[in-house]
């Protein structure tokens, strides 16, 4: 299959985090939803199965320009949890455009709520058949295979709708690195687009990036939690 602009194929799917080791998941999991349009509310992994199973067979694209192909994920779609649970619960009068993504790990990403609503955007517990692993965002993750891995947020914990787009680090620990302004994500990230970054061309970081990838891949493998397999056999 053809890949979009910019992209390699892996032989595997890597583990990618930002924020370090996979972080410990309590034992009953929540993911809250809250923002100024509704009150606080709570949804456990039970709360999840009310919603219909989706399965999805999707490609995943990280900005780095690796691509993970024929991934089969099961869960449900956040367009289902989005029309089913949050929409009734909004005040009147209440304007949603944005959401922000928080994980476990604190990590955070800021999405379109219109980029969400795609049919193809699941909230997966399971992959290749198997319960989701720490390295690939246990208990329950995000992913959104139209716009670069960024967006699909691991071992979520938080969903926040907001008015407006809000302005928002995607790791805790960049606080103060403002040279990072040049490589904010870009707030759509649609991969066949190749909107990589809100304020450089997608096409002029290529070849930097692919430079990067086998040293992005070591460092995330010792980061890797202890005892999982490989995806592939290979
Ligand atoms: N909670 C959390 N989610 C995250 C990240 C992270 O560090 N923490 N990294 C993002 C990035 S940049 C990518 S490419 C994908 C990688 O997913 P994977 O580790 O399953 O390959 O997760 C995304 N979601
Ligand atoms: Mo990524």
């Amino acid at each position: 299959m053809k890949l979009p602009p910019g992209q390699i194929e892996l032989p595997e799917f890597p583990r990618f985090g930002l924020g370090g080791r996979p972080p410990l998941v309590p034992a009953d999991p929540r993911i809250t939803i809250g923002g100024g349009m509704l009150d606080d509310l709570s949804i456990s992994a039970a709360g999840l199965a009310d919603l219909p199973r989706r399965e999805l067979t999707a490609d995943f694209h990280c900005v780095s320009g690796w691509t993970a192909t024929d991934l089969r994920w099961e869960g449900v779609a956040f367009r289902d949890l989005y029309e089913r649970v949050v929409a009734p619960r909004l005040r009147p009068g209440a304007r949603v455009t944005h959401v922000v993504l928080e994980g476990l790990d604190h990590y955070r990403a800021v999405a379109v709520l219109e980029d969400l609503l795609d049919p193809d955007v699941l909230l997966a517990d399971r992959l290749d058949g198997r319960p989701l692993d720490l390295d690939h965002g246990a208990p329950v993750r995000l992913v959104s295979p139209k716009q670069y891995g960024f967006i699909s947020t691991k071992h979520l914990a938080r969903i926040e709708l907001h008015p407006s787009e809000p302005r928002v680090r995607y790791h805790p620990r960049w606080q103060n690195h403002y040279g990072l302004q040049l490589v904010k994500p870009h707030p759509r990230a649609r991969v066949w687009r190749e909107e990589r970054h809100r304020y450089l061309p997608g096409r002029v970081v290529r070849p930097v990036y692919h430079r990067l990838i086998t040293r992005f891949r070591e460092i995330n493998a010792r980061l890797a939690a202890p005892g999982q397999r490989p995806r592939s056999g290979a």
